[in-house]
C-alpha cells in the first residue's frame, strides 16, 4: 500500500469506529416547537450530546410528528422509541396512580403539585419500571382553567357544551358538569376548533397559546384546578446499553431538566396570560359559583378515583397530605 492510501484507510476506519461510538435515540413529545416542555427537551438533548461527548445523540421528534400523544408510551415501552415525553394524566385508565396530578383541587399550587410529585415519583419509578421503562424526569403544566366561547357563572352554564377533553380526568369533568365530551389532543386542538368540534376546554395558558384558542375562543376562566405532568421515560434496555459515562449524562441532563422545567412552567405561566390577553381573550377569576361547582367536581372525582386506586391511591393521598 502506498502510504498516501494508507493514510485514506486509517482515516476511514477512524470515521468508521466514531460512526458506531455514536448511539442515536429518537424522543416523540406530544406538543409543538415552541411549547416550553418541548424547549426544554431540546436543551436537555444538546446538554446530553455536550455531556456525553458526542457519544448519544437524541432528536426530538416534536408535536406528536413520530408518534401520536396517546401511542409515545407503548413506543418508549416496545423499544420503538428509546426514549419520549408523555402526560402522565393521559394513562390513568391503565394505573389510576397515573392520574392522581389530573384530579380537580387536589393540588392546585406548584407547590402542592410539587409535594403531590414526591408522593407519587416512587410509585411511578416502581411501575414503569416492572414496564421495562425509567422515569427520567417530570415537569407539570401550568394550572388549568376553563376556556370557552361565551361567559359562564356557574357550571350549569356549560350543560350540553362540546367539550375537548384530553385524559379520562376531563372527560370525566364534561359528564359531571352536562357537556359533551370529545377527545381530542393538542395537536388537532386548533382544527377541532376552527371546525366548530370544540367549545370549550379545560388546559393551561401555555396551550391556549399554543393552538391560538384566542382565535375562537374569547373567555378563560384561571380556576387552577390542577397542574398535570409531562414525564420524559427512557426503555431500560436502550439505557443498559450505554457506557456508565454516557448513562451519567442522560441522569445528569435529566435531573437539571427537570430544575429548569419548574421553573419555566412557573414564570412562563403569567407570560402565557398576558400574551393570551394580548390578542384579545378575556382572562377572568372563575365566580365564586363556578369555583363552588368545580370544587364539587373535584370531590366526586377524588372519590371515584379511590374507589378506583385502592389501598395504594389511599396511601398516596395520606403520604401527599402528610
Ligand atoms: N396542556 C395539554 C395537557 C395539559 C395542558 O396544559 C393539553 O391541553 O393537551
Amino acid at each position: 500500500m502506498k502510504p498516501l492510501s494508507a493514510l485514506f484507510a486509517a482515516a476511514a476506519l477512524l470515521a468508521a469506529t466514531a460512526a458506531q461510538a455514536q448511539t442515536k435515540w429518537d424522543l416523540p413529545a406530544a406538543y409543538p416547537a415552541g411549547n416550553f416542555h418541548t424547549e426544554n427537551l431540546v436543551q436537555f438533548a444538546a446538554d446530553v450530546a455536550r455531556e456525553s461527548g458526542g457519544k448519544l445523540k437524541i432528536t426530538v421528534h416534536d408535536n406528536g410528528s413520530l408518534f401520536k400523544a396517546p401511542e409515545i408510551k407503548r413506543a418508549v415501552q416496545g423499544g420503538q422509541a428509546q426514549i419520549g415525553e408523555i402526560l402522565l394524566a393521559n394513562f390513568q385508565n391503565e394505573w389510576q396512580i397515573y392520574g392522581a396530578d389530573g384530579l380537580p383541587f387536589l393540588a392546585d399550587s406548584y407547590d402542592a403539585a410539587a409535594k403531590l410529585y414526591q408522593a407519587q415519583k416512587p410509585l411511578l419509578e416502581k411501575k414503569l419500571g416492572e414496564q421495562g421503562m425509567m422515569l427520567l424526569y417530570s415537569v407539570p403544566w401550568p394550572p388549568q382553567g376553563i376556556y370557552v366561547n361565551k361567559p359562564i357563572a356557574s357550571a350549569a352554564d356549560l350543560k350540553g357544551v362540546k367539550w375537548r377533553a384530553y385524559s379520562p380526568a376531563t372527560a370525566r369533568i364534561a359528564e359531571l358538569v352536562g357537556a359533551q365530551p370529545v377527545t381530542v389532543q393538542a395537536a388537532e386542538l386548533s382544527q377541532a376548533m376552527a371546525t366548530g368540534v370544540v367549545q370549550a376546554y379545560m388546559s393551561s395558558g401555555a396551550t391556549g397559546y399554543d393552538t391560538k384558542t384566542y382565535e375562537q375562543l374569547k373567555y378563560f376562566y384561571d380556576t387552577q384546578a390542577w397542574l398535570p405532568k409531562n414525564a420524559v421515560i427512557v426503555n431500560k434496555a436502550a439505557f443498559d446499553a450505554l457506557d456508565k459515562p454516557t448513562q451519567a449524562a442522560v441522569l445528569k441532563a435529566g435531573a437539571a431538566a427537570e430544575t429548569r422545567g419548574w421553573a419555566l412552567s412557573k414564570q412562563k405561566n403569567s407570560e402565557y396570560l398576558e400574551l393570551l390577553k394580548k390578542n384579545g381573550m378575556q382572562v377572568l377569576p372563575p365566580s365564586p359559583q363556578l369555583k363552588a361547582d368545580m370544587e364539587k367536581v373535584g370531590q366526586v372525582m377524588l372519590k371515584e378515583w379511590l374507589a378506583k386506586a385502592g389501598p395504594e391511591g389511599q396511601q398516596l393521598i395520606d403520604a401527599y397530605r402528610k
